[in-house]
């Protein structure tokens, strides 16, 4: 038989079934139930899930809410383009947005504190990636999403994008500083 002639048993479903295919089957079968118990299982008991809250707002309100963040607690301004440097009170809350292509602004935290940080997006679909911190969370307009963060360790961590947004989604790179 080739696969251009017609099969010979048109009804494939009467035929009797491959022991190796019915043993693939129900492995498949098996693997897929167990995943699915994993998952809410993995969120319950696992470290590597991150608790989320997700609040309505809108990009004006989120904008008009980070400006103020920005200008209460700003301490320098870095690169050419003067990214603000905002260095919030220990405990306190920290606004991010995430824009076409950019995450604004640069946020110098204290090591061993713990923030509650708001994210959101002013117009697309984008991606909260800390690295090389495993720290994962999507980024959607009119949504605020809230998560606590107490970094352990100082140095500089990178908020790469990791939704594809576009023509410059590989430059939206964003810094955030952890001081001792
Ligand atoms: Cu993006």
């Amino acid at each position: 038989m080739s696969s251009l002639s017609p099969p010979a048993k048109k009804i494939w479903w009467n035929e009797p079934i491959h022991k190796s295919e019915l043993l693939w089957i129900s492995l498949v079968f098996v693997w897929g139930m167990v995943m699915t118990f994993m998952m809410p299982y993995w969120h319950v008991v696992g470290k590597q899930n991150l608790g989320t809250e997700t609040y309505k707002t809108t990009p004006k309100a989120f904008q008009a809410t980070t400006q103020e963040f920005v200008d209460k607690y700003t301490v320098r301004t870095e690169g050419p383009r003067n990214y603000p440097v905002v260095a919030p009170p220990a405990g306190g809350d920290v606004y991010l947005i995430a824009r076409l292509w950019e995450w604004w602004p640069i946020v110098e935290l204290k090591k061993g504190e713990t923030y509650r940080f708001h994210l959101s997006s002013l117009d697309w679909q984008h991606g909260f990636s800390l690295q090389p911190a495993n720290i994962n969370i999507q980024v959607v307009p009119n949504y605020e999403h809230v998560f606590t963060l107490t970094p352990n360790a100082s140095g500089e961590y990178s908020i790469i994008c990791n939704e594809y947004c576009g023509i410059g989604h590989h430059l939206m790179i964003g810094k955030l500083l952890v001081v001792d």
